[in-house]
């Protein structure tokens, strides 16, 4: 069972989780754990305080070390870790190395789990990070108000790979960003009018997954022509891609 726990102000809003989609179902599975721990329920201030005036000066608050050091030993002794064996604690944090897919590989693969802690206000005390974050991470080059969010949506993206989570296993492997890095192809239900490919309605298995693969390499083309660089296309593929950019738009 990969157990995550989570350091936050906001503990409520990043356990609603629980109810909804993939982390709901890996929850009640018993594959994945989500706890979420508040550091106001481990300052030693009356008042609950947890962030203090910047040393130096300037606007903004800044998260300090004690709270945040407690909740984590209380973590810690929840998980009953050894001190070896601790699993990782990960700040989310506009300085950190941004999010992928190939992250999000990375962390479901860690089995025990790991912490987030989510920033809020200018930050959190650099001493804290030198004596206990492991690993930093941004979720894209835009400017939130806190780790909340990108901690929700790591939880997503790792939640989904995690073994049995996902009742169709091939599902996590076959879309974007796995299926050999290219963009999916486009999809169609029913009412089968006008608009949909007749491909699609031959029943020939082999011509539609031609299809597909051509259609994948064209959008990926037209939309994200970066992830296309990093690839080495087959030659069938080269083909398929030629036809496509030649104006044949998936009709083979
Ligand atoms: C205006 C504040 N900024 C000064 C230049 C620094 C700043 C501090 C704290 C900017 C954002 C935040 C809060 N953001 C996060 O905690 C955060 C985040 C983000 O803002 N963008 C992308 N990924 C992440 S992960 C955590």
């Amino acid at each position: 069972m990969t157990r995550i726990d989570v350091i936050s102000l906001f503990p409520d809003w990043i356990g609603q989780l629980e109810q909804y989609g993939v982390v709901g179902r890996g929850i009640r599975a018993q594959r994945l754990a989500l706890q979420a721990w508040n550091p106001r329920d481990y300052s030693d201030d009356r008042n609950g305080r947890v962030d203090e005036r910047s040393f130096g000066g300037g606007p903004g608050m800044v998260m300090q070390v004690a709270p945040l050091q407690r909740t984590l030993a209380a973590i810690h002794a929840a998980r009953g870790d050894e001190a070896q064996s601790r699993p990782p604690t990960i700040l989310l944090s506009p300085r950190g190395d941004v999010f992928d897919q190939r992250w999000a590989r990375a962390l479901a693969e860690r089995e025990a789990g790991f912490t987030l802690l989510c920033g809020r206000y200018e930050g959190v005390d650099q001493r804290f990070v030198e004596r206990h974050v492991d690993i930093q991470l941004s979720v894209g080059n835009f400017v939130l108000s806190g780790g909340e969010l990108p901690a929700m949506l790591i939880i997503d993206a790792v939640a989904r790979l995690l073994p049995g989570v996902l009742g169709d296993a091939a599902s996590a492997q076959s879309d974007s960003f796995s299926c050999g890095g290219l963009l999916d192809h486009p999809h169609y239900t029913r009412p089968a009018d006008a608009g949909v490919p007749d491909v699609l309605l031959s029943g020939d298995h082999a011509a539609i997954a031609r299809w597909r693969e051509q259609q994948a390499l064209g959008t990926t083309w037209l939309q994200r022509p970066d992830l296309l660089r990093d690839l080495k296309l087959s030659t069938e593929q080269e083909e398929l891609l030629r036809r496509f950019i030649a104006g044949e738009r998936g009709s083979n």
